[in-house]
């Protein structure tokens, strides 16, 4: 697994020719069949024409530990995604709030270079700011001490020592609560706090681009912050079609449905 830190460095930087996508949320599951098939249909089809592909987090629904990489419904995924990497295109993923558990076992056999959360990279000639998002959202107060306690080393790793059903028995029980726990919650409180972006866009120096998912909300939002322009770019879920932003030397378009 290459796992690189935060820094714009020059293996993460994307000369100024060809374009790069940028996914997220897709939440692929065996129960959305037609989602999977548009993903590989996407892979093989949009993907294969890149020079990079950025997943931003919950390409699944949830992962609940690499050994569950022989899953029939898993297998051709990492297969297609592998295929487009021997091709050459890159190939990043960054961690979403459902697959966080995802590690260097499928991100080997996928071909894919794990990147950090949050990731300063050069995106064709423009300083990008990737997330996955949900630390953004800090009006969450409950979301954000479930996330503490999960994102601990220590409780991962007894957490994966417990059998596969196990782990996925559990997983469901939260994804319970969570459904009933977000029915109850504002869409402002489930949103991200500004004062959170304006300080991650400080601590990086203000790039020019901030591109993250997690909210369902695609949108693109013009901050001014500072005496710099930002634009903030979120990216839409796969729930019932595909959508990805597309972004070249001359700037980004957000492409949906597929
Ligand atoms: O994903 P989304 O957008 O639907 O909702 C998120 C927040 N919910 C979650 C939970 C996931 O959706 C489902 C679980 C993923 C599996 C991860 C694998 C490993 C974990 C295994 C745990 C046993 O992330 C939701 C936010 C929403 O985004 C918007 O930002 O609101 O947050 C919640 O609803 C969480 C509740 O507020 C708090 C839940 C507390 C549960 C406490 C259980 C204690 C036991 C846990 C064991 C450590
Ligand atoms: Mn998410």
């Amino acid at each position: 697994m290459k796992n690189l830190g935060d820094k714009p460095d020059n293996q993460l930087s994307q000369s100024l020719m060809g374009h790069s996508l940028f996914i997220s949320d897709l939440h692929l599951c065996a129960s959305r069949p037609h989602i999977t098939a548009a993903f590989l249909d996407f892979l093989k089809n949009t993907a294969s024409k890149a020079v990079a592909l950025y997943i931003l987090g919950d390409l699944f629904e949830y992962w609940a530990g690499d050994d569950d990489i022989q899953d029939p419904h898993h297998q051709p995924i990492i297969t297609a995604l592998k295929r487009l990497s021997d091709d050459g295109i890159k190939l990043y993923l960054m961690h979403g709030n459902r697959d966080f558990l995802i590690s260097n076992v499928f991100c080997d056999a996928a071909g894919m270079t794990l990147l950090p959360d949050p990731s300063l990279i050069n995106l064709h000639g423009k300083t990008t700011l990737l997330s996955h998002g949900d630390d953004l959202c800090t009006d969450d107060v409950e979301y954000q001490k479930f996330r503490l306690q999960v994102r601990a080393a220590k409780w991962q790793e007894d957490f994966l020592r417990l059998p596969l059903q196990v782990r996925k028995d559990q997983i469901e029980t939260i994804r319970k609560r969570s459904e009933d726990e977000k029915s109850q919650k504002s869409m402002q409180i489930m949103d991200v706090n500004q004062a959170a972006v304006d300080h991650v866009l400080k601590t990086f120096h203000y790039p020019e681009l901030l591109i993250h998912g997690h909210t369902h909300r695609p949108n693109q939002h013009h901050i001014q912050l500072d005496g710099h322009n930002i634009t903030r770019w979120v990216l839409g879920d796969w729930y019932e079609q595909g959508s990805y932003l597309c972004c070249d030397q001359f700037g980004c378009q957000a492409i949906s449905p597929l």
